[in-house]
């Protein structure tokens, strides 16, 4: 009966991804192109395993367009905040303006990403505004050799096909703080896509809609999330001596300090001082790494009090 049936038409169980749960329906785009509902067999909660949107899973079908999920496959990655499995990179979006970019702001997300091991690539957004191209050329100076960098406009379509291509065969996953244009970048990208666009109004900020459940898009050849939440990203399980490798060049200068334990702060004769004294190494890029490693600093020394 087509209705009941537990496996397959050829008997077996059948492959898919998760591309969005909602109130404990995972929704499940399947191998033979449908999306089906589907509940998780009682027993991952009984194990304790739990499921994310972009995981791999084996189910059964019920019916047309239903499904129980059986199994999980394997994770490659899993971004934390919001939960999403198997992401490839992470697309950090700052706008240039309106709101103009915090360089803190981005090198701490920047170190969220590099935490949590996921390659990553920058896009700036609104290069059509005035000024925009300025603090580009400063943005560049800085992160063109660490990170690959996008500068682009929905209003314009500067940098929209470079991005297309560097999102081809990928999961990549867009963070960024609100109103940074994550969601006007997906509307175009993936034109055929409901993609909430939050328009600030000019009289008053209220009837905003903003991006809520993770969900995970086809577009560019590749499967694209929005993540909301991303920015709630917490340090507060974060060690000092760690936050140097999530400043990637910093880290190769790190590595020359012969300081056992050296945390770059003060030292004299400290590598990595050094090579801020000569110019190599952003003034920014060092101020902010002194930044969170305080902040890192403090909330440690809350876990012990
Ligand atoms: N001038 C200009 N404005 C843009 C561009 N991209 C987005 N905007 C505007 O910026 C505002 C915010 O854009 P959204 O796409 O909603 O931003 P978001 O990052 O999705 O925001 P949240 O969903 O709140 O996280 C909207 O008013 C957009 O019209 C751009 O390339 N140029
Ligand atoms: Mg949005
Ligand atoms: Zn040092």
């Amino acid at each position: 009966m087509a209705g009941t049936d537990k496996r397959g038409s050829d008997g077996f169980p059948k492959k898919g991804r998760i591309i969005k749960a909602i109130s404990g329906f995972y929704y499940v785009y399947t191998e033979d192109e449908l999306l089906r509902q589907c509940r998780a067999r009682g027993l991952f909660k009984l194990k304790g395993l739990s499921l994310l949107v972009g995981d791999y899973v084996t189910y059964s079908p019920v019916g047309e367009r239903e499904g129980v999920i059986e199994e999980v496959a394997k994770r490659s990655s899993v971004l934390v905040r919001p939960p999403v499995a198997n992401v490839d990179q992470v697309l950090l979006v700052f706008s240039v303006q309106e709101p103009a970019v915090t360089l803190f702001q981005l090198d701490k997300m920047a170190a969220m990403v590099e935490r949590q091991g996921l390659s990553l690539a920058l896009v700036f957004t609104k290069t059509d505004l005035p000024g925009a191209q300025a603090s580009l050329a400063d943005l560049m100076r800085v992160y063109e050799p660490l990170y690959p960098m996008f500068a682009t406009s929905v209003k314009t379509g500067a940098g929209l096909d470079g991005l297309v291509a560097y999102m081809a065969q990928k999961t990549t996953a867009l963070a960024g703080l609100s109103g940074v244009g994550k969601s006007s970048l997906l509307g175009h990208l993936v034109p055929d896509a409901t993609v909430v666009t939050g328009e600030v109004s000019k009289r008053s900020q209220r009837g905003r809609h903003t991006t809520r459940h993770v969900e995970l898009f086809f577009g560019c050849g590749g499967m694209i999330v929005d993540t909301p939440g991303f920015s709630q990203y917490s340090f507060a399980d974060a060690e000092p001596e760690d936050a140097q490798a999530w400043f990637r060049e910093l880290a190769v200068y790190a590595a020359d300090c012969e300081f056992r334990g050296c945390l770059h702060e003060s030292e004299q004769g400290c590598a990595v001082r050094a090579a801020r004294a000569a110019g190599s190494l952003a003034q920014s890029r060092y101020a902010n790494y002194l930044q969170l490693l305080a902040e890192i600093k403090q909330l440690k020394a809350k876990r012990y009090t």
